[in-house]
């Protein structure tokens, strides 16, 4: 590993471990995405930290050479926020699927977010068990067929953004696995988020849920289906970038077309993710084919306190006016005995 160096490339960062995720699975994209965040980010390859649970998924930590836990299932939200708190100067990474962050691991997915504990969590939604072969997860639409579900789901399914948003979380993006640039970019500003940031990735599992999301990511339609929001300017899409969202006369959000119906450019909203008030982001996450494209980007991105940094403070202040200030200084500070 490079020693302190901010000057590395993607091959530095990849180990020498053979990659196991079948030919076409859309993890091979996000961890490319991923390194090179990491390379623009320049922060030294030592202070990086990937922490996962388990899936397949979760084996990203193998293919990265950073320093990484392939933890227990669930569990990875546990290990991140235990490993940034105890080290605030890591660049900890969580990698986390649909049913490890969600079914198993939801307890400890919803209280990071609402500590806004400092991490990177990058959930890959393949809306599938993929590494047990095929059962069906919490983001499964009603009536999924799969091999614990024969005659369909008879449950709905979580939004991970609504949940994000439902736990006060402070960062929310959603990203596409085959769009690397568009993920980088989302990453990093991810990474430079202070807080927990949660980016959510359609991720195809070429095996268990072979094209689940490719009525979004269809090229022959994706301009059509797809919002790729940017901070401050209107929310446009459409080939000829003339389709926008509106808030209409009753408080919603609705599609409509520049030229029609008396619609200008001044109409359309325009994106402000750092708006504290998540209404507006609750709606986006929301919006769903075919009435809605559905929505990229950085959907919310607001200022909070951080849990380990306030963690780190109140150590200090409590340090300062303790008697006490070491391990030694507590073994030695009375109530103590010889035994003879
Ligand atoms: C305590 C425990 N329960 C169940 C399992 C079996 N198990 C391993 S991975 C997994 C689900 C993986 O799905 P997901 O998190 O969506 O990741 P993917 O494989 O799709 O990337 C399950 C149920 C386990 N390893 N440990
Ligand atoms: S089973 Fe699915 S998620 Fe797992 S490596 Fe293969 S394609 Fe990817």
């Amino acid at each position: 590993m490079l020693e302190n160096s901010t000057q590395y490339t993607i091959k530095d960062l990849k180990s020498p471990n053979e990659i196991r995720w079948c030919p076409g699975c859309g993890d091979h994209a996000i961890i490319n995405a991923v390194q090179k965040a990491m390379v623009t980010l320049a922060i030294p390859i030592e202070k990086y930290a990937v922490v996962s649970g388990i899936g397949c998924s979760s084996r990203f930590p193998y293919y990265m050479n950073t320093y990484g836990f392939h933890t227990i299932h669930g569990r990875a939200a546990a290990v991140a926020s235990g490993l940034k708190s105890a080290n605030p100067e890591l660049s900890v990474w969580e990698i986390t699927g649909d049913g490890d962050a969600l079914a198993i691991g939801g307890n400890h997915f919803i209280h990071m977010v609402r500590r806004n504990i400092d991490i990177n969590v990058i959930l890959f939604n393949n809306k599938i068990y993929g590494l047990t072969k095929g059962q069906y997860s919490p983001t499964c639409d009603r009536g999924k067929v799969t091999k614990t579900s024969p005659f369909g789901t008879v449950e709905d399914p979580f939004t991970p953004g609504k949940l994000v948003l439902g736990s006060r979380g402070t960062f929310f993006a959603r990203a596409i696995d085959s769009n690397v640039k568009k993920s980088h970019d989302v990453f990093v500003e991810a990474a430079k988020h202070k807080g927990t940031s949660v980016v959510e990735v359609l991720q195809n599992c070429v095996i268990y849920n072979h094209n689940i999301h490719t009525e979004i990511t269809d090229p022959k339609h994706k301009e059509d289906r797809q919002l790729h929001l940017e901070d401050n300017k209107p929310m446009l899409f459409g080939k000829e970038k003339n389709k926008g969202i509106i808030l209409n006369k009753k408080g919603k959000l609705e599609v409509a077309v520049i030229g029609e119906n008396g619609i200008t450019i001044d109409d359309i909203l325009v994106h402000d993710a750092c708006d504290a008030d998540g209404f507006l982001h609750q709606q986006l996450i929301d919006m769903k084919l075919p009435e809605f494209p559905v929505a990229f980007g950085v959907i919310r991105k607001v200022k909070d306190l951080v849990y380990d940094e306030c963690m780190e403070a109140q150590i200090k202040e409590v340090q300062e006016d303790a008697k006490i200030k070491c391990v030694e200084d507590l073994l030695f500070s009375g109530n103590t005995w010889e035994v003879k």
